[in-house]
């Protein structure tokens, strides 16, 4: 089983708080019917924002650092990117929070759902990803379409997205076959370019600690029909 650190278990304790993530039966977006959700949309208080970016800003500085002594992880970077809707508070705190706990300072951007054919018009708001670096942050990862998508809009206004970070990597299989994580981190530049705060074997983690047996043997018969094979 995988351990468990402290920002880890508080993340999945809050979000369980604040009914972001459950354990029950859900369909997915891929029509999948999974034993467990995690609505990063109800992560909408300020004790739970403060958790999720903490834990977002400290997992991009710990890859940062990484890279920096030759070990897989994200590269330096200067922007920061939260797609529309849920991504566009997150960037903004992480940010905030870079720049605070951990002394980085990047600019932020997001993008509109629909774009705007007049005033400043396009689809891209805050910092200009124009000819540069840019970190994608996206909350829960299945097939990896959701962040293709973000990282497709991105080089589209031409940026070069050096890394991801996510909230969930639900370690499933991507659209090639392989795992999401490798394909997506294929895209923006190679291994340890994709950096996530909880995978699916740490929520199972905390299921056992916490002796929820029901909940875990359900996890484990979805991980085995659509999980990747570790
Ligand atoms: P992919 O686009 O397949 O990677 O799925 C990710 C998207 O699915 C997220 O952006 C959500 O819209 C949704 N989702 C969740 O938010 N939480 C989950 O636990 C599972 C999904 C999902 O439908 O797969």
């Amino acid at each position: 089983m995988s351990s468990l650190q402290a920002y880890q278990a508080e993340l999945i304790e809050r979000g369980m708080a604040v009914g972001a993530l459950k354990f029950g039966t859900f369909t997915l977006k891929s029509g999948r019917i999974s034993p467990y959700f995690f609505n990063a949309g109800l992560i909408a208080d300020g004790a739970a924002l403060d958790t999720l970016c903490s834990a977002y800003a400290s997992t991009i500085a710990a890859s940062l650092k990484a890279a920096a002594a030759g070990q897989p992880g994200i590269p330096e970077f200067d922007i920061i990117f939260g797609p529309a809707y849920k991504g566009i508070p997150f960037a903004a705190c992480t940010a905030l929070l870079l720049h605070r706990e951990h002394g980085i300072d990047v600019g932020f951007a997001y993008d509109r759902k629909e774009a705007k054919d007049h005033g400043e018009g396009g689809v891209m708001v805050g910092a200009p990803v124009k000819g540069k670096r840019v970190l994608v942050l996206d909350d829960v990862a299945t097939s990896g379409k959701a962040i293709r998508g973000a990282i497709d809009n991105v080089i589209r206004e031409g940026g070069e997205v050096v890394g991801a970070v996510l909230l969930l990597d639900r370690e499933e299989v991507g659209r090639e076959g392989k795992s999401m994580l490798d394909e997506v981190e294929g895209l923006v530049g190679g291994a340890g370019r994709v950096s996530t705060i909880l995978k699916m074997r740490h929520l199972m983690t905390w299921l056992g600690q916490h002796g929820k047996t029901e909940e875990l043997k359900s996890m484990q018969i979805y991980r085995d029909e659509y999980g990747v094979k570790d």
